[in-house]
């Protein structure tokens, strides 16, 4: 047994008891797979945890199904960043989805995913499935006023990902929509990384119209507490619609009355962003 450390902050640490410890060095990253008691395997890049079987679920539901249910037909989506396939499986429960782009840099986390994590990366080789090898960045170069959604499932804005948090990255974003499109990202948690936090947030709004921000809960993430943000310039996010679509998909953490309450987040939380 092993007790692993992901150091939040400066301050705060997260441990968790190891049986097993496996380490894989990729081009771009340290890549660690946990085996723990309490929360199954848990995958880590360069020391932060970003999913784990058990709490999963919280996370993949709150990023994914707000934004496709408020799109009035969801078909092309993109998912930048996502490599352990979380996103995509979720994506893939609205019926009106043709097409799903995962763009992940690191091809071997997708293959440690597949290896380690089969609930999670299911659905990474459905048929309609494309997987690109690429910089997030380059990749929205060359795609321009195609998707419906886009869903930045990023690692924090710490090194190559910094780039994912700024008003540049959100402008090419917003040319690779198209009509009626809506991205989301996820924003940090507001907690304890308030600083990245409100900063991702300011550089949505400088470039789009509409922006929802909500919480969610993800025990293994900083502080537990996790933030999502919608934006459009086209489709008001803060609209609470569509909310039966809900009825023939399953979640365990996403349900009716959370979706209509999405943007009830605390007052605190709120004030930082106005
Ligand atoms: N502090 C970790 C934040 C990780 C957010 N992305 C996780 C990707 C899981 N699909």
């Amino acid at each position: 047994m092993v007790w692993f450390t992901e150091y939040q902050t400066e301050n705060v640490g997260l441990t968790i008891k190891a049986k097993e410890v496996k380490t894989i060095n990729s081009k771009y990253q340290e890549i660690i797979v946990l085996d723990t008691e309490e929360f199954g395997k848990v995958l880590v890049l360069d020391g932060a945890v970003q999913t784990t079987e058990k709490d999963e679920f919280m996370y993949h539901e709150m990023l994914v199904h707000p934004a496709l249910i408020k799109h009035p037909q969801p078909q092309r989506v993109l998912i930048i960043g996502g490599g352990d396939g979380g996103s995509v499986r979720e994506a893939l429960k609205h019926k009106s989805v043709e097409e799903v782009h995962l763009c992940e840099i690191d091809e071997e986390v997708i293959f440690v995913s597949e290896k380690y994590f089969p609930s999670i990366s299911s659905k990474l080789r459905d048929e309609k499935v494309k997987i690109f090898i690429e910089d997030g960045n380059q990749f929205l170069e060359e795609r321009k006023n195609y998707y419906d959604v886009i869903i930045m499932d990023s690692s924090d804005p710490i090194g190559p990902a910094e780039v994912l948090f700024q008003e540049s990255f959100y402008k090419k974003v917003k040319s690779s929509l198209r009509k009626n499109g809506i991205m989301v990202a996820q924003t940090e948690s507001p907690f304890l990384q308030e600083k990245y936090f409100k900063n991702a947030v300011k550089e949505i709004k400088k470039v789009f119209k509409y922006v929802g921000v909500y919480t969610g809960f993800v025990p293994t993430y900083p502080a537990g507490m996790w933030s999502y943000t919608l934006a459009s310039d086209d489709v008001n996010v803060l609209d609470n619609v569509n909310k039966d679509r809900l009825d023939n998909i399953e979640t365990k953490y996403i349900d009716e009355y959370l979706y209509t309450n999405l943007f009830a987040i605390p007052k605190f939380i709120k004030n930082m962003i106005e």
